[in-house]
């Protein structure tokens, strides 16, 4: 291992990853700067476990589908899956803790969790079954309210979606990522793939879902991944507000103080918005004024935009910022405000750059 990433499956070296600080020693995030084309490659794509990645047999694996919001009790095996009809949509999964480490700049104080800066975030092609095939063939009632998937992990990873979210178009139980059957680290044989949540959404080594008539709660949606903290009101039994959503957001293709030569440069990166679509991108150097950056196709909802713009550097520190904004008209903000938990940090980042 070239990094101290023991619990992840796939190399990681070090021109395609970072390693956060305080982080898991599952917890890779990719280095912007390598990607290529649209969609992140499996080999890059950031790993976030909470568990050291699991070896699972795919011929003894079986999804259990249970639950008092179901007529019946439902058990599939890998090649039932793959029997049934198979769809494939394009779409991020990122953290909602990534760019976590901007708290710490902004506050002098780090939010607890693993200093992402903003690597925690990849595009993929997943292919597989709707989940909603699978809850209507186990008869899914009305009175149907909370879902809960549940990985097979160590300790059992599991955060509930609403029955609304996981009935939707685009809600996968995904065995494909990228055309190649799902790797190890990304939750094979089978993950759920949430569109424009939260990553802790997407449930890797899915084992088990449970449907349920009644609110669920599990750690990951009462003590974790809430915006909790002096700004947020508590939603008992949750200390915060639980995350859905992930917000309009931008990265840049250029390590952290990356240095280039003086000369004219294509500056690049990605915008991205939840299950939105970014429509606008505008970049400041040093002082400037805000200008529009290009838009690159495909635009995917749910996915992300590329975009680019020339830059004449001259020698010298400069500030690249980047401000996205949504087909909702919601813009990056200057700030955000504190959370304990140090999630959804979607600011104009002022990202450094040397020019030698
Ligand atoms: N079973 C299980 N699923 C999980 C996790 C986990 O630790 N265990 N981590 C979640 C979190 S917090 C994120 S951000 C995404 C990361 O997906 P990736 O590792 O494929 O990039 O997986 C989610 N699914
Ligand atoms: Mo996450």
């Amino acid at each position: 291992m070239s990094n101290d990433t023991g619990g992840i499956d796939k190399p990681t070296p070090k021109a395609w990853f970072h390693v956060p600080e305080h982080g898991e020693n599952s917890n890779v995030e990719t280095r912007l700067a390598s990607l290529e084309g649209y969609l992140t490659p499996n080999s890059r794509f950031f790993v976030r476990s909470h568990n050291p990645t699991p070896r699972i047999d795919a011929s003894e694996w079986r999804l259990r589908i249970h639950g008092d919001g179901l007529s019946r009790a439902l058990e599939l095996d890998y090649a039932a899956l793959r029997a049934m009809p198979q769809v494939a949509v394009t779409r991020a999964i990122e953290c909602a803790g990534n760019a976590r480490a901007f708290f710490a700049e902004r506050y002098g104080q780090q939010a607890g969790g693993a200093q992402w800066h903003t690597g925690a975030i990849g595009v993929a092609e997943w292919s597989g079954v709707r989940l909603r095939d699978v809850l209507e063939r186990a008869g899914i009632t009305e009175a149907a309210r909370d879902v809960l998937p549940v990985g097979l992990d160590e300790k059992g990873f599991a955060r509930p979606l609403p029955v609304a979210k996981a009935m939707a178009d685009d809600t996968l139980i995904a065995l494909t990522m990228n055309g190649e059957q799902l790797p190890p680290d990304h939750g094979f044989p089978a993950r759920l793939v949430v569109s424009g949540w939260l990553g802790a959404a997407s449930i890797k080594w899915l084992g088990e879902i449970r449907v349920s008539t009644q609110a669920l709660h599990t750690h990951w949606n009462t003590r974790d991944y809430t915006l909790a903290g002096p700004d947020y009101p508590a939603q008992p039994p949750a200390d915060g507000i639980p995350i859905t959503t992930m917000p309009v957001m931008s990265v840049i293709e250029l390590d952290w103080n990356a240095e280039l030569p003086a000369g004219e440069h294509t500056l690049r990166g990605r915008a991205f918005s939840g299950e939105g679509r970014v429509c606008r991108v505008e970049y400041a150097v040093n002082d400037a004024p805000w200008r529009d950056a290009h838009l690159e196709t495909p635009n995917i909802p749910g996915a992300w935009v590329r975009w680019a713009f020339r830059w004449q550097a001259t020698p010298g520190p400069h500030v690249v910022r980047i401000r996205a904004t949504d087909e909702n008209g919601h813009v990056q903000p200057e700030s955000v405000p504190w959370n304990d938990h140090g999630c959804l940090y979607n600011a104009v980042i002022a990202h450094p750059v040397r020019v030698g």
